[in-house]
């Protein structure tokens, strides 16, 4: 079956031929149904064509991988390695057919069986190692360098289990394991060669060394195993392919055969499992406390494999001197989940590579940045310095040490204030003393950023005042961005063939191009395919819909979309008091100046958060008694979509019209949704919180609806904040609440939403959720009040897609390249 070309032997020694001699795609999709997974192609499911594409696929990827890596070899070049404990990469196929071009191809594989590349990607399970924003936020950042051919490597945990499966069951959220290698990934491969030894536990020694010179090692300690594997990361038509490295726990061997020769094959065996909890699940709290002894091994076990990594091929090249190795690397911290890098670095360098301190300290707090992702106070991590003594001692012993030499360095700038010294100790005291990641990141690293203006203007005044008026050049803003590859180009063809039309296809790597819109805004015949196309991907959504929650939504209404983790600073809450209100407005028969609307609100609930799983309750309840009353003929429907996720926002994104970033000010650092809702043409609903200030200066004040209290609005508001007040003051709003509170929606289970009820009713409620109902309530209106004046619109729609260039996440990597990392495009020079 391989066409057999003359030249091209698989005997050859040269490697790089090998991929020469891969036949037309279709031959190689036959091929590896047939041998590879062993499949009689006339009635395999569409899962083993996946597979056998994906594998097909991946194999032209491999040609570029392996000459990226020889260019980035060849070079010397700063190398960033980028370390997160999440990794939201959704499906990869379209991904790799996207970027190297083989739509075309593969499409005409398929055909011989009758089946469609759509049908096809379906059957991929998202890679789903990460919680949300900040891990969706890693991988378009991915897609992003290997676009910009920047060497930079991802280094993040193998979960065996990704983001839980939501289900609803009688309204309620039910968890489920997501067993997303059940069938094998195609996309990675294993390294075995590469396996690095973690230790935890066991104690430090202290002794002197042949010079005389104090020293301390850790002795005692458990080992266990890291086990790379490698997913290729395609750039945009640009033949790189960066590596995405994911570390998979084991036990060794050497401590089974111990266990097994003394006769106790039982605890070998359960020494093996406790080995490989490590890179089990991930946690899916998302911004809120962890705390757990797993989680702080993991970070640990991400680190350290992910630093010996780098040393070990530093000193592959270079030897053991690490002069240049602080100006030839940077690390970048993806918030303070990976923050031990900075003691473990210091331990590697000197322990294990026999550095003295200041040189070990200069080369570490010289190549690590760190991007801070919330100032929420319940997502600050502190780690018990109990725990941390016992489960990693020595490098506590060395987190102790830089605090001591820098609280010292504090008493020299100033001097008798020892309020500041008790203030920005990396060790918070008490009776149960903690450890602050966050100081440790800034202390630790030479760069220290937050992930939009007004967020890191917040960490400056606020969270990191003292630290910033100590060091105020380590401090800087990139406001995040996503990949308009996929979160426009694949997620939506129609729009982006009128695109290819229209302003060509330069976009695609350079969305500042989409400028080019802006004259066609009041266009007519251009305005009428910009409608179209929504109209299609509003009908597709609606199918989707259908498909998943048995409602029907109408595509004449509004599509208003709020899909984001359920959160109370985000405010679903909001947004259901707001349909509360419009469905008591299509009771009383009121509804001139209504626009016929459909709401969708998906998004996942901690599982502990008890709180954010009764919204989800209500949420559901809510839209079943909306749905299915007689008055509403369709002026309204209300859906909680179901396990939402990165392949659903593929769907959802290009069918919305109106985009709900409703968060209490001064709470969402950026949002990143809210750039992709814009990109597709949706319009904002939002307050003047993280990303959405941006978005707002980019579109125009007239094209966004604005709402609520700012962020120092809020911190008045609080103090004299009487909501009860203003409920009785405000007969709209005192409606709603009556509605929520005689239990019309619970009638079966009365006073289950008290809790949120009586949370709305609080002068203590951090969200201000009444204080910016009215102001939403009229927004709304205005929404609505626009949305009957199509051309207008449409127009303004336009001119949202067409100012959304700085949200490309190539933009924010530009700006991470060029003012952090210091790194450079290694540009293959093509012919
Ligand atoms: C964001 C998190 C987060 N901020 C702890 N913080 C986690 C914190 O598992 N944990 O322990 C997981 C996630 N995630 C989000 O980051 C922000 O809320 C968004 O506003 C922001 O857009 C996103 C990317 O910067």
């Amino acid at each position: 079956m391989l066409d057999q070309k003359p030249n091209a032997t698989l005997a050859t020694t040269d490697l790089t031929l090998t991929s020469d001699i891969l036949a037309p795609l279709p031959d190689e999709l036959r091929r590896h149904l047939y041998f590879t997974l062993g499949h009689d192609n006339s009635k395999a499911e569409p899962h083993y064509f996946y597979q056998a594409l994906a594998i097909a696929v991946r194999d032209r990827v491999t040609k570029h991988w392996r000459t990226t890596r020889q260019r980035f070899a060849a070079t010397e070049a700063r190398r960033v390695h980028y370390f997160s404990l999440e990794f939201l990469l959704g499906r990869s196929l379209n991904n790799a057919i996207q970027n190297l071009g083989l739509d075309e191809d593969s499409r005409r594989a398929l055909h011989e069986y009758g089946l469609k590349l759509e049908e096809i990607e379906d059957a991929e399970p998202d890679a789903g190692l990460g919680n949300g924003g900040l891990g969706r936020l890693a991988a378009c950042f991915l897609d992003s360098c290997a676009n910009l051919e920047l060497p930079v490597v991802g280094y993040g945990i193998r979960y065996e289990f990704g983001m839980f499966h939501q289900t609803i069951r009688d309204g309620r959220q039910v968890e489920g394991p997501d067993h997303w290698l059940r069938d094998g990934n195609p996309w990675e491969i294993e390294r075995p060669e590469d396996t690095r030894t973690i230790k935890f536990y066991g104690h430090t020694q202290r002794g002197l060394d042949a010079n005389g010179k104090p020293f301390s090692k850790w002795v005692g300690a458990q080992d266990l195993l890291a086990v790379p594997y490698d997913m290729p990361i395609p750039g945009y038509k640009n033949e790189t392919v960066n590596t995405l490295r994911l570390w998979k726990a084991e036990a060794t061997d050497v401590f089974n055969l111990e266990e097994f020769n003394s006769g106790n094959y039982p605890d070998a065996v359960v020494q093996k499992n406790t080995a490989e909890q490590i890179s089990m699940v991930l946690y899916p709290n998302d911004a809120s406390e962890n705390g757990k002894e797993l989680r702080l091994k993991q970070q640990y076990f991400l680190v350290s494999a992910s630093l010996q990594d780098v040393l070990a091929k530093w000193v592959d090249q270079h030897g053991e001197d690490f002069t240049r190795f602080g100006e030839l690397n940077c690390f970048q911290l993806n918030d303070t989940h990976p923050a031990s890098a900075v003691p473990e670095l210091m331990r590697l360098l000197m322990d294990e590579h026999g550095l003295d301190w200041e040189s070990a300290w200069k080369i570490t707090s010289g190549c690590m940045a760190y991007t801070n992702h919330t100032l929420l106070p319940e997502a600050l991590e502190r780690w018990s310095v109990g725990l941390f003594s016992r489960l990693l001692p020595r490098l506590l012993e060395i987190i102790f040490e830089i605090n001591e030499r820098f609280l010292a360095e504090v008493a020299k700038s100033h001097p008798g204030d020892m309020e500041l010294r008790r203030r920005v100790s990396l060790v918070e005291e008490g009776d149960h003393p903690h450890i602050r990641m966050a100081y440790l990141s800034i202390v630790g690293s030479f760069s220290v950023n937050g992930v939009a203006a007004l967020h890191t203007e917040l960490l400056k005044s606020g969270l990191f005042a003292d630290f910033y008026a100590m060091w105020p050049k380590k401090f800087n803003n990139k406001t995040n961005g996503v990949t308009q590859r996929r979160w426009l180009s694949h997620c939506n063809p129609e729009l982006r063939n009128l695109l290819y039309e229209t302003i060509g296809t330069e976009w695609e790597s350079d969305l500042e191009q989409m400028k080019k819109l802006v004259p066609l805004a009041d266009d007519a015949a251009f305005q009428k395919k910009w409608a179209t196309v929504k109209q299609h991907n509003k009908k597709r959504l609606a199918d989707y819909v259908f498909e998943n929650t048995g409602v029907q939504f109408n595509t004449a209404a509004m599509f208003d979309v709020q899909v984001k983790r359920i959160h109370e600073y985000k405010r679903q809450l909001l947004n259901v008091l707001h349909v509360v209100h419009l469905y008591d407005r299509i009771r009383r028969g009121d509804t001139v100046g209504m626009a016929p609307r459909c709401v969708l609100i998906g998004g996942k609930a901690a599982p502990g958060y008890h709180v954010a799983k009764l919204i989800v309750k209500l949420i559901n309840n809510v839209a079943d008694v909306v749905n299915n009353d007689p008055k509403n003929k369709d002026m309204l429907k209300l859906v909680f979509f179901p396990n939402y996720r990165v392949s659903s926002m593929e769907i959802i994104c290009p069918g919305t019209e109106l985009s709900e970033q409703i968060s209490t000010a001064g709470k969402e650092a950026s949002g990143t949704g809210n750039m992709k809702f814009m990109m597709n043409g949706a319009l904002t609903i939002g307050t003047l919180d993280g990303a959405n200030i941006e978005i707002r200066e980019q579109a125009g004040d007239e094209n966004f609806f604005l709402f609520g209290l700012d962020a120092s609005g809020v911190v008045e508001a609080k103090k004299t904040y009487d909501p009860d007040a203003i409920i009785a003051g405000d007969e709209d709003i005192r409606r709603v609440m009556e509605l929520l509170e005689s239990g019309h929606f619970n009638e079966a289970e009365p006073g289950i939403f008290d809790l949120l009820t009586k949370g709305l009713r609080n002068p203590q409620d951090q969200w201000l959720t009444i204080a910016d109902l009215r102001s939403y309530i009229d927004a709304q209106a205005e929404a609505a009040k626009v949305y009957a004046d199509q051309k207008k619109w449409n127009r303004m729609s336009i001119i949202n897609s067409a100012t959304s260039g700085w949200f490309s996440s190539d933009r924010t990597i530009n700006q991470y390249a060029d003012e952090i990392w210091k790194a450079k495009p290694l540009r293959d020079k093509k012919a």
